[in-house]
Order: structure tokens, then sequence, then C-alpha cells
């Protein structure tokens, strides 16, 4: 297996922290043991914890308004490849990368399977664009994709979908995310019902088209392109749509797709009742579809999302198994840096949701006792777990400061040599 960075490098960055995140790492055991906690158990957890990585997360994304590019971005799949090898290097958090097409179509898939094998990668969820054209494309999706009115259009965007389902059969990927902005600016643009009917009929021809193992996730989001009716807005019209689909499809929950304030974590409980939880885009906003760093808005939130998975963990067992992808766009820091901390800090929500003692939770809860209900979640919530992933981190292999050992690493500096920039970059990640 290729390392992209030095393992002694990485062996001598953690031997500088040893004591130190020793004498963390037992202190923090020995409060969690006065509280009935096994601190091991909790760092075996975290060691099997995984999200994967968006391959358009590893370059710089971009607003309407401008891209700045970052140094010794990736310029192909492979290369983004890469980037997403010294990730799962240094975080062991992120043994998979979510690619998307066709910004990320390899010639040759078996190249590209070989590739990731070689750098101890796998590939999650397939994603397809209808959501822009793309050079040479017959019909636009200017006015909608799946749904569009016109049925040569949806029958292009129906042939790219199962074209990316042909792609992550050969790549070893079980799933298909379908995202559309389809929808309308303007009251009047379209018939509201008849673009479901038309999304429905398109979707129902993908799914025909799913292998048995597979499931397609609907992600929904509330606006943006379509700025007054996004045909797949909220998880309801999700949940309906993949009920009338089948047991292959399930809701797929980005975190900056509902309105400001909206009960996430309430969602999620819904989807995991009826089960159609498929998985997450985890990334944080202050405002809307923002595609900030995970955790850097509102932990809290996180955390109680992570609360409402471990209580489907429970009621459901090994059949529940969402899909965790990471969906972020990095504007003004390293995109390297910002999916390890990301990687770590949804790992963190994670651990601390494993700390509420879901028994005394609801004995509490069956007492009417709200006050010390709350702060059940509240004292999980406020544990540093910190000494928990670094020492899950060290004994995988991986670095105790992620951030640090990739800076002292200097991959930065070795790719922005041999990745020189290009003019005229686009927003896709690819420059
Ligand atoms: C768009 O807002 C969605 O979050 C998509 O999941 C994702 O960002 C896109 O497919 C990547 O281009
Ligand atoms: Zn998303
Ligand atoms: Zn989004």
């Amino acid at each position: 297996m290729t390392t992209l960075i030095d393992a002694a490098q990485v062996a001598d960055h953690n031997d500088k922290l040893a004591a130190q995140l020793q004498a963390d790492y037992d202190a923090l055991g020995g409060m969690l043991a006065r509280r009935g906690q096994d601190i091991e158990v909790l760092t075996t957890l975290a060691q099997r914890f995984a999200v994967a990585v968006p391959s358009w997360g590893v370059g710089t994304g971009g607003t309407r308004f401008a891209r700045f590019p970052g140094r010794g971005e990736p310029r192909n799949v492979f290369e983004k490849l890469d980037d997403c090898a010294v990730i799962h290097q240094l975080t062991r958090a992120t043994p998979s990368v979510s690619p998307h097409f066709p910004w990320d179509r390899p010639t040759d898939a078996k190249e590209l399977r070989q590739k990731a094998d070689d750098l101890g990668l796998a590939f999650d969820a397939v994603n397809s664009n209808t959501f822009q054209d793309q050079q040479g494309q017959e019909h636009t999706y200017k006015y909608g994709s799946l749904t569009a009115g016109s049925a040569a259009t949806r029958a292009q965007a129906v042939a790219h979908n199962i074209d990316c389902i042909e792609l992550g059969r050969a790549l070893g990927s079980k799933a298909l995310t379908v995202w559309v902005g389809d929808g309308a600016n303007f009251p009047g643009q379209s018939n509201l019902r008849g673009a479901l009917e038309r999304y429905l009929d398109s979707m129902r021809a993908i799914y025909a088209a799913l292998p048995d193992d597979w499931n397609v996730f609907i992600e929904h989001k509330l606006f943006e392109p379509a700025f007054y009716a996004t045909t797949i807005a909220d998880w309801g019209t999700s949940f309906a749509c993949a009920t009338t689909l089948g047991p292959k499809a399930k809701c797929l929950v980005d975190l900056g797709h509902h309105a400001p304030n909206t009960n996430i974590e309430m969602i999620v409980a819904r989807l995991a009742q009826f089960g159609k939880l498929g998985g997450f885009h985890f990334n944080d906003s202050k405002y809307g579809d923002d595609d900030l760093d995970s955790g850097s808005i509102n932990p809290f939130q996180l955390f109680l999302v992570f609360n409402e998975l471990a209580d489907a963990a429970q009621r459901d067992g090994a059949a529940f198994q969402p899909a965790y992808m990471l969906d972020q766009s990095h504007n003004v820091t390293d995109p390297i840096e910002s999916l390890m901390n990301s990687a770590v800090e949804v790992q963190r929500a994670y651990v601390q949701a494993a700390l509420v003692d879901r028994a005394r939770l609801a004995e509490l809860q069956e007492a009417n006792d709200v006050l010390l209900s709350a702060q059940a979640l509240k004292t999980a919530f406020r544990t540093d777990v910190s000494p928990i992933l670094a020492m899950a981190r060290v004994r995988a292999g991986g670095a105790a400061d992620p951030v640090a050992c990739y800076r002292t690493s200097g991959y930065r500096d070795k790719v922005a040599a041999s990745r020189p920039a290009k003019a005229g970059a686009s927003s896709s990640g690819i420059v």
C-alpha cells in the first residue's frame, strides 16, 4: 500500500506528543470511570467510525461570485484520491471516497479502482450530476432534468444516472445519490404536481437499473438553484418518493439543506423510525447551504443528530447502517485540513453520543424529569473526548494531531510544485 506521508514522520510526530496524550487520556479515563464508563470501550468505538470524503471537497470550492484557487489543487480524480488518502492516513476515519460524475469520470474504471486499492481507499455512494450542462450534451438542463417537460431531456438525465450506476459498479460502490436542482424560480413557471410526477417516472427508470444489493439515496434541498419551488425540497417529499419507489430507495439528509432552525435531529428520528434513513451529507451552516466545515457553527446540533442515531442503533441493531459522508465546500482553508478536522468533528459527535446513558435517560423521561433529562445530554456534549479520538488515531497508525502533522509533512508544498495551477478554473473543484 502506498502511503503519501512518510510513516516515520507520523511516528515521530506521535512520539513527541505521546506523554501528553497519555496523561490526558488517563485523566479522562479516570473521570469516565467515576461515571461508570470504560474509556477503552469508547476508544474501540471511535476506531470503528468511518465517514466518506466527497471527491469534490478536496478542490477549492467557490461561490457564484468568485473562486480563489488554492495551491496544488488536484487536477483530476487520481490526484483527488491522493489527497483523500492523506486525509485517511492521518485521521484513520475516512476510508472511502464518494465520487461525482462526470467530474470524476475515469477513462478506465479498473485503473481508478486499482489506484484506490493501492491507497487503501474504497468508493462510497456515487453522485450523478444533472444540475449543469456538460460539453457536447444534446439537451440542456436549464429547465430541469429528471422533471423536465421535454421527454428527451428526461431520458438523457435518466441515462446519465444509469451510467453512474454502471461506473459505480465497476468501482465497487453500492449506492447512487441523486440530488437534482430541478424546480421553479417563479410562481407559474411549472406545474408543481406535474413536475413531481415526472420526477417519479424518471426515478422509476433509474430504480429499475439498480443492482440487487444497491440503494438509491434521494437528497432533498430547500432551495438553490431553484429559488421559488424546488421539486425535492424537504424530507416529506423525499420520504414520499422513497416510499413510492420501493425498499432500495432511501432518504439522504444533508445538514445544510433545511430552513434555519429546522429541527434536523427530529427529521433523522422520523426517517429512522420508518426505515428510510439512507445517509448523510455532513457539513455546517449559518444561513443556508453554506457547506461550512462540520461542527464549525453548531456542534450541539451535530451531537443531537448522533444522539438520535445512537437511539436508532440501539433499537434496530446491526440492520441500522446509514451512510456517513461529508459534503463541504472549502473556500478559504486548505481543503485537506478542513476535511481532516471535519471528519474528526463528526467522529467526536459519534463518541459523545455514546456517552449518553440511554437507560438512565429513559428513566428520567419516564419520570418527566425535564431538567435532568436535558442535563444528561448536555453532560455528554460538554465532555471533551479529544484524548479518545487522538488515541484511536494513534493506535490505528494515524496522527495524534492531524493538522499539525500534515503541516510538518510539507505535502501541500510538494503537490504545489507537481500540480501547476491552470487559468480559468471552474467551481467544480476541477482546476
Ligand atoms: C447540493 O447542494 C448537494 O449538497 C449535493 O449533494 C452536492 O453538493 C453535489 O452533488 C456536489 O456537487
Ligand atoms: Zn449534499
Ligand atoms: Zn448542498
